[in-house]
């Protein structure tokens, strides 16, 4: 009897398959080697449009969902950032760029000149309603639960008024979660996105390059453990290595109220600035499965550290208010 009931968990132990991943930090089962096989197994019980949207998204590592947002949402949120940043008194913050070793600094936004290029406003959906009715829209949800297989946390969003001209990155670097590959990102349009304007760009692809390593073992980068020489090694690598496997530097130019969906490793970033009167306004936003903490709990107080519900299945939290 011992011996078969061994055999019995013995063999059910072999036939529980362990997941294979591009990237030795795991991710959502939309990264496993067998994605395709998954999907294939979901697909009945998918809403309409969704499965091509997931299988573009497995192959390329981005989707766009177009016209996910409300143009009255938009503009409900507009105003109300409009009339925060004119407020003394609003609470909400900006990171705005400053010259010296630690390239920004984290400003109230009545101080911040938002015409700048790589000012952003933090965490607007912890303040503004508005906000959260934008990023916790139906198709973005109904996206990135399938994702997720879960409910969702949105954990850090930047608005931008102009183009970031950030260079093209992986956010895994920078925007740190307990389970690094357990991210995704939405970018929504806020206006019709002009050529010249500092779109945003990126490789389509690129969310299957290998792991980029910090001091040899970590997904993140620390400026305090990491050379800066890696960190810039690793900013061109995204180029030369997307270049070795014949990927191509794409341009987004949404219309307002269309939403694009990064998966946690697509390089990305925004171009040059060329018409300097142009704005870009969009909003950038952070989630991960609420099952997954932000790495930034670490080091706030237990206080500071709530996660609140806009809706269901939808939470937020922030490291700033
Ligand atoms: O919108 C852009 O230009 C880039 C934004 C971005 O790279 C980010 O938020 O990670």
């Amino acid at each position: 009897m011992l011996r078969r009931l061994t055999d019995y968990f013995g063999n059910k132990e072999k036939s529980v398959p362990v997941p294979s991943y591009y990237s030795s930090f795991g991710g959502l089962w939309t990264d496993r080697k067998d994605a395709v096989d998954v999907l294939a197994s979901k697909r009945k019980k998918l809403p309409q449009g969704m499965a091509d949207k997931l299988q573009f998204f497995i192959d390329n590592g981005f989707v766009i969902l177009e016209q996910a947002v409300d143009h009255g949402a938009i503009d409900n949120y507009r105003r109300d950032l409009e009339i925060a940043s004119r407020d003394g008194d609003s609470a909400l913050l900006a990171s705005v760029p400053m010259a010296g070793p630690q390239d920004k600094d984290v400003v109230p936004l009545k101080d911040a000149d938002l015409g700048a290029p790589l000012t952003k406003v933090l965490d607007t959906y912890a303040l503004l309603p508005s906000a959260r009715t934008m990023i916790f829209s139906d198709p973005i949800v109904s996206f990135l639960r399938t994702v997720f297989e879960s409910d969702i946390l949105a954990f850090q969003g930047l608005h931008f008024e102009k183009g970031s001209t950030q260079a093209i990155h992986q956010d895994t670097a920078y925007v740190v979660l307990e389970e690094p590959m357990k991210l995704c990102a939405s970018w929504i349009a806020l206006e019709d996105v002009k050529a010249g304007s500092g779109e945003l760009n990126y490789y389509p692809g690129s969310h299957r390059l290998p792991d980029w390593l910090y001091s040899g073992k970590f997904k993140h980068f620390n400026h305090e453990r990491d050379e800066h020489e890696e960190h810039m090694s690793h900013l061109k690598a995204l180029h030369d290595r997307s270049e070795e496997k014949g990927l191509k530097l794409v341009s987004f130019l949404p219309k307002k109220g269309d939403a694009l969906i990064w998966a946690s490793d697509l390089a990305h970033g925004g171009a040059q600035i060329e018409d300097k009167n142009a704005t870009r306004r969009s909003l950038v936003t952070h989630f991960t499965s609420s099952e997954t903490l932000p790495y930034y709990f670490r080091f706030l107080p237990e206080e500071r550290r709530v996660v609140a519900q806009a809706k269901p299945g939808c939470s937020y939290t922030t490291m700033y208010y």
